[in-house]
């Protein structure tokens, strides 16, 4: 069998990815995306990680790959069991991707963890503006985990595991950059995804 996940540890969906299959204890190679690549075009058409390739069956789009992994692995359920929890975590998985991520990652941390190391021009009044934004999307976020756990009940699922590298990252930030102050429940729950195995597992650093 062969399981190959193309991506970059430092990458916050890639990180996603890694931390579904350290929780399935699904083992699988790291390869590095070259996105550039005719090879790499052929995998994701749209030139973005992760990418998963499972003895030739590729996916791309990590809540596709988390719920692949979830579903053609033995190993415990990554997601509810019934529809109410699907719904929740299906809802807070798109609200990652689509609010907390565009100010977050490309906001915030893409200016200033990539391009700014590269010697290219970050706007810092763009990237604090971002940081504001994201701050503001993770509220839904902040109330949501004053009542449950983990963002779909009393165990984590792709959602969790969607936001969790958005929100370490952030942490590591300075002020005026780091969008997760004044948020104590998402504080609380970091606590929890921080004491699991899978999250030493997957640091970047530790790759
Ligand atoms: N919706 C995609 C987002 C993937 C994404 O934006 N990945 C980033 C890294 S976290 C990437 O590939 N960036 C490289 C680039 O945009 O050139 C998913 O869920 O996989």
């Amino acid at each position: 069998m062969s399981l190959t996940l193309y991506g970059s540890p430092y990458s916050t969906f890639t990180w996603s990815a890694r931390l579904a299959l350290a929780e399935k204890g699904v083992a699988y190679t790291l390869a590095a995306a070259k996105l550039g690549s005719p090879e790499y075009g052929a995998l994701h058409p749209y030139r973005k990680m992760p990418v998963l390739d499972h003895d030739g069956f590729v996916v791309f789009e990590a809540a596709a790959v988390m719920n692949y992994v979830d579903e053609a692995f033995e190993g415990p359920a990554l997601k509810p069991a019934d529809a109410r929890g699907r719904a929740r975590m299906w809802q807070w998985s798109g609200a990652v991707s689509d609010y907390v991520a565009p100010a977050a990652v490309r906001g915030v941390l893409v200016p200033r963890l990539v391009l700014a190391p590269r010697g290219l021009a970050v706007d810092d009044a763009a990237v604090q503006a971002a940081a504001v934004k994201a701050t503001g999307h993770l509220g839904p976020f902040e109330a949501a985990l004053g009542t449950s756990l983990f963002l779909a009940g009393d165990s984590p699922t792709f959602a969790d595991f969607l936001l969790l590298p958005i929100i370490a990252t952030g942490r590591a930030l300075s002020e005026p950059d780091r969008y997760t102050d004044g948020l104590p429940n998402i504080d609380e729950w970091f606590g929890r995804m921080g004491e699991r195995p899978s999250f030493s597992a997957c640091l970047p650093g530790g790759s």
